[in-house]
């Protein structure tokens, strides 16, 4: 497993060659914390890549296109930065260990599975949702969560289904989680460790951080995440926190660095 090189300003990465990931800092964004799992599990040399004060206005949009994080930037190809383009990158970079399913009805269940967590509407974007309610609520209203609003789709229509998403997703995992321990193995696609294994262990950490001697993180950051709904916490204790610390023990880096 290597280290990323960096951390470099995206002024600087730009003239690099190979394999750059752009990411957030500070936040346990799962997108960013789902690349930067991939790519360590692979083995995959990267050179890891912050926005610094040094790059002018607009330097991630210039470079990628768009305005989130993560990026990945393979030599001059087109920019990578939606979360299933970034896993079939880093799967054509390094094959081994594969984190898709070989077999095409598995690997169509796995990205049906990937993207309720990690897609639009899925776990990751409905806590979002959530998040940025709770931070209109408050007084005064978070500026952030008015930023995030706009930006990721917290219209009318969607606010209300985020909590139902978010148990239906936590269900079909929970569901999943035990057919597969039933049969003798280990990970949700089964007897090998895949994506959604690394998605699911990452997303977490919007509903149950991990505690702060696993990440570090400030207390405005921290308040921002984890769910206190009864609800909730009943289904993550029915086996799926204990299949996060378990991937992060086994596959992921501890501490996590943010
Ligand atoms: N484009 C990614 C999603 C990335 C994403 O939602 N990133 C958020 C994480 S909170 C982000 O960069 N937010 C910071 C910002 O918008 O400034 C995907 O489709 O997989």
């Amino acid at each position: 497993m290597s280290q990323p090189a960096g951390p470099v300003s995206i002024t600087e990465a730009r003239e690099l060659p190979g394999l750059r990931l752009v990411v957030i800092e500070a936040v346990p964004s799962p997108w960013t914390q789902a690349a930067k799992g991939i790519l360590h599990i692979k083995g995959l040399p990267y050179t890891l890549v912050r926005r610094t004060k040094e790059d002018g206005a607009g330097a991630l949009e210039g470079w990628t296109g768009q305005a989130s994080f993560p990026a990945a930037m393979y030599e001059d190809e087109a920019p990578r930065t939606g979360w299933a383009e970034i896993l079939l990158l880093a799967e054509r970079l390094a094959p081994e260990p594969a984190l898709i399913p070989a077999d095409a009805e598995e690997r169509a269940l796995m990205f049906g599975i990937a993207h309720e967590i990690a897609g639009e509407m899925g776990l990751g974007w409905c806590c979002r949702l959530e998040m940025i309610a709770a931070g209109l609520q408050s007084d005064p209203p978070n500026p952030m969560s008015s930023y995030l609003g706009t930006k990721y789709g917290a219209f009318p229509e969607t606010l209300p289904l985020a909590q139902g998403r978010i148990y239906e997703v936590l269900r079909v995992l929970t569901r999943r989680l035990n057919a597969q321990r039933a049969d003798g193995h280990r990970y949700l696609m089964g007897a090998e460790l895949s994506a959604v294994d690394i998605y699911w262990a990452t997303f977490c950490n919007l509903l149950s951080p991990l505690p702060q001697e696993k990440m570090e993180m400030s207390d405005a950051i921290r308040s921002m995440f984890g769910n206190d709904d009864p609800v909730v916490a009943e289904i993550l204790a029915g086996g799926l926190l204990t299949h996060r610390d378990f991937i992060y023990e086994e596959h992921l880096v501890l501490p996590v660095v943010l």
